[in-house]
């Protein structure tokens, strides 16, 4: 048996011919972009077009210097020193076969919590022109129901308190931004892409509150000389698993301590709105649009709130992959149904978007059982996906023909879903920043079935929504009287 080979700059040259490695001169690249928060999501997304820019174009002038913020994020630095900035990206598609490449656009990274200083300073870098940002659908500290800034929040407190050492992405963004002003260097952009809806607009607008308490002389300079275009964004990819790192070695010969895996499928919209210029990624497939808004209420109401319908679904069953879920009549049927009657009449105007085959397509990728995507990551910060990917769907019905049932079923599925426990006795954490709540409420529900709806922060004045309660309190009902799959099975043959 071959011996892998550990994935560093130095090694490249060794690698088998059926891996992909860069074939630009790293050396020559520059910094224009710093990035926060290099999940597996960055990684096999934006860090992946960059690349792509670097391989096919040599469009050399847009490195990324990617940052880590929280002390779990000391494990993907270690691992990025060790590899010089490289990682596998094990792309799986749906015939079973995969390619592997080596992305090689990541050229720096800075570990916030030991090196605050060097992050302001970065970001303030008139080299930088883009910060871009994954910091997941919580991370933007906004009340989901009231949508106000969250100046409770004990990171940000104590980041107004020692701005030059902060915790949270917008200490840092309001120190950087503040050089810049003082420095006379041009403004940025910051660019989310976190899967919310507006998500430009939310960023600037939990950055423009923080900033307005923190920093109130630099609100001004902010709205003229910073950008925050709104982007969809889109490519399933799953928690790396070990098998994945053995399968790389196994099959490819790389030994990577953190690749990346992912499907096929990629996607970015994005509003052209960038302050001081941009890499032009659409040479490599994102698209630049004027109105965004379409694209992203079809990705976060389909896709995403499609996987929290599996996901909710699928973990009370017991099911522990979206694909099997997926690939479940029952749960498909269902599935379509809510994507049809519920979701789709809401859409809008999508111009010339074929969204029946969109829909074909999404049910097609989450049935890919090669990717393995597992149900606790779908599941988990549901307190922050739920009010963005299914009550929109759930107020804009209500405002119509007020077809809610199957988008009522699934927050009843949620509800119950905080008990902890699947329909084999099976026990699961809850993974989410409002867990003790949510438990609460959860265990209160058993009870009085309306404590759930009552969590403010989530459903707002949903509450006194009678069509919505009623919907919730047959669904809850059902659910604690018969397994998920009859309740599912029943709704499919009578609605
Ligand atoms: C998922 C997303 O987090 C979730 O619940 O729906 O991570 C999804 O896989 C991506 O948005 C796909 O683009």
């Amino acid at each position: 048996m071959k011996t892998s080979i550990a994935l560093n700059q130095e090694n490249l040259g060794l690698m088998p011919s059926n891996v992909q490695t860069p074939s630009y001169d790293r050396n020559k690249v520059t910094t224009s972009i710093v990035h926060i928060g290099v999940g597996n999501f960055h990684r096999s997304h934006e860090a992946y077009y960059t690349n792509e820019l670097m391989e096919r174009y040599g469009i050399m002038d847009c490195g990324i210097c990617g940052i880590g913020l929280l002390d779990y994020d000391r494990r993907i630095y270690n691992i990025l020193k060790d590899q010089d900035g490289l990682y596998t990206l094990v792309i799986k598609n749906l015939d079973g076969t995969r390619s592997a490449k080596i992305i090689g656009s990541l050229v720096e990274y800075i570990f916030a919590p030991e090196n605050p200083i060097a992050v302001i300073e970065k970001m303030a870098n008139p080299d930088i022109k883009i910060i871009s940002l994954t910091i997941t659908e919580g991370g933007y500290n906004l009340n989901e129901a009231t949508g106000e800034f969250n100046f409770s929040n004990p990171v940000i407190v104590e980041d107004m308190k020692n701005p030059m050492s902060p915790k949270t992405v917008f200490g840092y963004l309001a120190q950087a931004l503040k050089l810049r002003k003082e420095r006379g260097i041009a403004g940025c952009t910051i660019q989310s892409c976190d899967n919310i809806q507006g998500n430009g607009d939310v960023a600037k607008k939990a950055l423009l509150n923080y900033v307005a308490k923190a920093e109130p002389e630099l609100q001004s300079w902010i709205e003229k000389n910073v950008s925050f275009p709104n982007a969809m964004v889109d490519r399933i990819t799953p928690v790396t698993v070990a098998d994945d790192i053995k399968n790389l070695q196994d099959e490819f010969l790389v030994d990577d301590q953190w690749p990346v895996v992912c499907e096929p499928f990629i996607q970015w919209v994005i509003e052209d709105n960038f302050a001081n210029g941009r890499p032009e990624w659409e040479k490599v497939g994102a698209q630049f649009v004027k109105n965004v808004v379409p694209f992203e209420n079809m990705k976060l109401r389909l896709l995403n709130a499609g996987h929290s319908v599996l996901g909710m679904l699928g973990a009370l069953h017991g099911y522990k992959t979206i694909d099997e879920a997926a690939r479940d009549e029952d749960f498909s049927i269902f599935l379509k149904a809510f994507m049809d009657e519920e979701v789709t009449p809401i859409l809008g105007d999508l111009g010339d978007i074929n969204l029946e085959q969109y829909k074909q397509s999404l049910i097609k990728r989450f049935q890919n059982v090669y990717i393995k995507d597992i149900i606790p990551r779908i599941c988990l910060e549901s307190s922050a996906k739920i009010p963005i990917f299914l009550l929109p769907t759930i107020k804009g019905q209500l405002q119509g023909d007020a077809k809610i049932a199957r988008a009522a079923f699934v927050v009843a599925a949620w509800c119950k879903y905080n008990d902890g426990v699947d329909e084999n006795g099976n026990s699961y954490e809850i993974v989410d920043a409002m867990s003790n709540e949510l438990i609460r409420a959860a265990a209160l529900s058993h009870q009085t079935p309306i404590r759930f709806l009552e969590i403010e922060a989530i459903f707002g004045k949903l509450v006194s929504d009678k069509t919505f309660v009623d919907a919730f309190l047959t669904s809850l009902e059902m659910l604690r009287s018969k397994k998920v799959k009859d309740c599912v099975k029943e709704m499919n043959s009578k609605l």
